[in-house]
């Protein structure tokens, strides 16, 4: 086994404030964010029309009287209608990918992009990153966030970079074997297709150098997290963000790695129920919704995230003091309703780890003959688990048709794979191809 960082630094005094203190910062930032989005034609309406001032914000509760930001609103103010300063003091803009229509824009002022690098710094030191060690970024380097916002995070810390973007992915194999990183970051997903590829080229990437991982940009799960560390002898680390917000750096593991603590100093975070809006209790699951409170560029206001996860108040062994959340669930809307039960692609993946003969590398397609909706998994099958016996091919698809019945609680029609028959990702795997017609 490769050694890891025992040391436990904290990178901000931020970090593990009394939650007194935290609180009332947060609550000043509240009120220094509202003074800014009055900059901002959308807001200056939305708060006229409820009456919102700075002194609107006495408390944290006040947050509840503030509007909602969605996607929508976001692609009605294209392509930078939400920004609070002028055009020439943007010092960067980034996007997100549009797969969903539209794609949307993001500025940043220098103090914002001071702000990212600090932010992805925390959570890389949380997960062992010292100054020495070197990281190859396989993240994509361009309008999406995960390359650009990783790589000067880890300028922040004092490591060094290799900027090698995503895709190409031999070539991330012999730049891991030529230049020995001790650390990667990307989705947990090309994890898996560097780990694959590796093993294609006759190296066993248990041997190669890498003893950390940072990964985020998309749903994974802890089954998941166990395979790769297998995998590539290395400790992964999980890491969430999004572009709207800021890109990575909104919340991340430490070394217990019991939930990603989130930088409440300048995002705050509301759990709410998705359909009535409500706060859900600690430990539920609901939808972050969630406010910057120190963006210049693009004060966000409860931004609705549609990611389902659970907040954690307890105080964190690590000794910071922030609110810790679950992985994310899913997004609220990747959630399949299949004859009546909600179902998420997680719980499918979850399904399919418990049972030895699947490789980690399966797409649910969903469908609607007639008037109910279906769900296939396609799943691959390792080599050493496949059979020209139709009846040993039967019995392994029953069997897994049973495990998603039991976690998922919905029944599926499974077709089974011989191994690299699905398409590998290099970025945000697509798990999840929907062929109903549009409702
Ligand atoms: O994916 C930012 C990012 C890059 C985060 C690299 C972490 C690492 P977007 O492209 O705007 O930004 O996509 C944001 O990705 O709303 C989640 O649905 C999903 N997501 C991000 N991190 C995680 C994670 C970046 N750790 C969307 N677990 C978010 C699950 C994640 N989902």
């Amino acid at each position: 086994m490769k050694s890891f960082a025992i040391d436990n630094p904290i990178l901000d005094a931020e970090e593990r404030l009394p939650r007194t203190e935290l609180k009332a910062l947060q609550v000043h930032r509240l009120r220094e964010t509202v003074t800014r989005a009055l900059k901002v034609p959308f807001y200056r309406k939305l708060f006229k029309e409820r009456g919102i001032t700075p002194d609107s914000i006495q408390s944290l509760d006040d947050v509840r009287r503030l509007p909602f930001t969605t996607k929508q609103d976001m692609r009605d103010n294209y392509p930078l209608g939400l920004c609070a300063v002028p055009r020439s003091d943007l010092a960067r803009i980034h996007g997100s990918s549009g797969t969903t229509g539209k794609p949307t824009f993001v500025g940043y002022t220098r103090q914002d992009l001071k702000t990212w690098s600090r932010m992805c710094a925390r959570f890389l030191v949380a997960g062992g990153l010292r100054p020495g060690h070197t990281v190859q970024i396989a993240f994509g380097y361009g309008l999406f966030t995960g390359g650009f916002g990783l790589h000067y995070g880890v300028e922040e810390v004092g490591a060094a970079i290799l900027p090698v973007s995503s895709g190409n992915t031999a070539r991330q194999v012999n730049l891991i074997q030529d230049l020995q990183p001790d650390a990667i970051v990307c989705t947990p997903s090309y994890a898996l297709n560097i780990a694959e590829v590796a093993r294609g080229m006759g190296i066993d990437p248990r041997t190669l150098s890498l003893r950390y991982a940072h990964f985020g940009g998309e749903m994974w799960t802890e089954d998941m997290r166990r395979q790769i560390e297998a995998e590539m002898d290395l400790s992964a680390f999980n890491n969430y963000g999004l572009s709207e917000i800021i890109g990575p750096g909104v919340s991340g593991e430490c070394m217990a790695r019991g939930g990603m603590h989130i930088q409440e100093d300048h995002f705050l975070v509301e759990c709410l129920d998705p359909e009535t809006l409500e706060p859900v209790d600690d430990y539920s699951y609901g939808e972050l919704v969630i406010t910057a409170l120190t963006r210049e560029a693009m004060p966000m206001i409860r931004y609705r995230t549609r990611d389902i996860a659970a907040l954690d108040p307890c105080i964190c062994e690590c000794g910071r003091t922030t609110t810790r959340m679950t992985r994310v669930m899913g997004r609220s809307d990747d959630m399949l309703i299949i004859r009546g039960v909600n179902v998420f692609p997680s719980q499918i993946e979850e399904a399919l780890f418990q049972v030895e003969a699947t490789a980690p590398h399966y797409l649910v397609e969903v469908d609607r003959p007639g008037s109910m909706d279906e769900i296939t998994v396609k799943v691959e099958i390792r080599p050493e688990f496949l059979s020209d016996r139709m009846s040993v091919m039967q019995k392994l698809r029953e069997q897994i048709g049973r495990r998603i019945q039991t976690v998922a609680g919905v029944h599926a029609k499974v077709e089974l794979l011989p191994p690299q028959t699905l398409e590998r990702s290099v970025g945000k795997a697509v798990r999840v191809v929907d062929h109903r017609p549009l409702r």
